[in-house]
């Protein structure tokens, strides 16, 4: 794909370990050229994410827990100071308690459901507002990833489904504030893959199996695709759309029964 991002800039929010989706969104930026800045959430992230770095062209690598608002001043601040421009943000970050993740829904505590919030919908709203000023004038490109429990009841996906039917909203409100600006928002909704999200979640196997059973392309999706995927939306390629969210999802979400 002629998608080549040299002296484009990026942020990607969101990276954990090497099966983040998020991280395969900064491999497929950084194929194309494009300068990266990685941050991570805690201190307990911080080697894994810098070694992952490690495998990226001149990539730099920021703490941001995105609930400390100068956490992410700081961020920009800093890319302000060695990028001097910003072209592209991906926001993979979200957050649920293992205990809100199982269950019936109406058990979510009002903590549990503020916290999912704040860290998986809000966020990109309060990245998005700081991330402004850095685009002027260079048709940025917004990128956040959803799961298709935002529009459907997925058992046990609970709160988050909640949280990204949010954050699908505030896609589209952004889109509408930020494209007389020129610039561009956008969702990849990612089928269900072995992220440490997934991990520890009650049945994530038997929806694995289900999505290869019973997807059109009757396997479940890559990491790889999803980065390419935002690729894309961060190309020219993509220039007349946003507002959106794209389905990387091996043609589920067309399924009845
Ligand atoms: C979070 C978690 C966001 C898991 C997520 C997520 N987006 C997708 N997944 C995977 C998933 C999780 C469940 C599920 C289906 C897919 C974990 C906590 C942090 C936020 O339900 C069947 C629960």
């Amino acid at each position: 794909m002629p998608s080549n991002l040299t002296d484009r800039t990026g942020v990607v929010f969101g990276v954990a370990n090497k099966r983040s989706l998020a991280w395969s969104c900064a491999k497929s930026l950084d194929a194309q050229g494009m300068r990266l800045c990685l941050t991570f959430a805690g201190e307990r992230l911080e080697a894994g994410v810098r070694k992952l770095a490690e495998e990226l062209d001149n990539a730099i690598v920021l703490p941001c827990d995105v609930t400390q608002p100068e956490d992410i001043d700081a961020v920009f601040e800093t890319i302000k100071e060695e990028f001097g421009h910003l072209d592209s943000v991906i926001h993979g970050t979200a957050f649920a308690k293992r205990e809100e993740l199982k269950g019936d829904f109406y058990h979510t505590s009002k903590e549990g459901y503020m916290l999912a919030h704040e860290v998986s919908a809000y966020s990109l709203t309060a990245i998005a507002r700081r991330a402004l000023p850095l685009m002027e004038g260079r048709q940025g490109s917004i990128v956040t990833l959803t799961y298709i429990g935002s529009e459907r009841v997925v058992r046990n996906y609970n709160v988050m489904g909640i949280a990204k039917a949010a954050l699908e909203a505030s896609v589209r409100y952004l889109a509408n504030d930020i494209g007389p600006m020129g610039h561009r928002v956008n969702a990849i909704s990612a089928g269900p893959i072995r992220t440490l999200s997934a991990s520890g979640v009650e049945g994530f196997t038997k929806i694995l199996d289900h999505i290869a059973a019973h997807s059109p392309l009757r396997r479940n999706i890559t990491g790889e695709e999803v980065g390419n995927t935002c690729l894309f939306l961060c190309s020219d390629m993509s220039k007349g759309i946003t507002g959106s969210t794209i389905y990387v999802d091996s043609g589920y979400h067309i399924m009845g029964v």
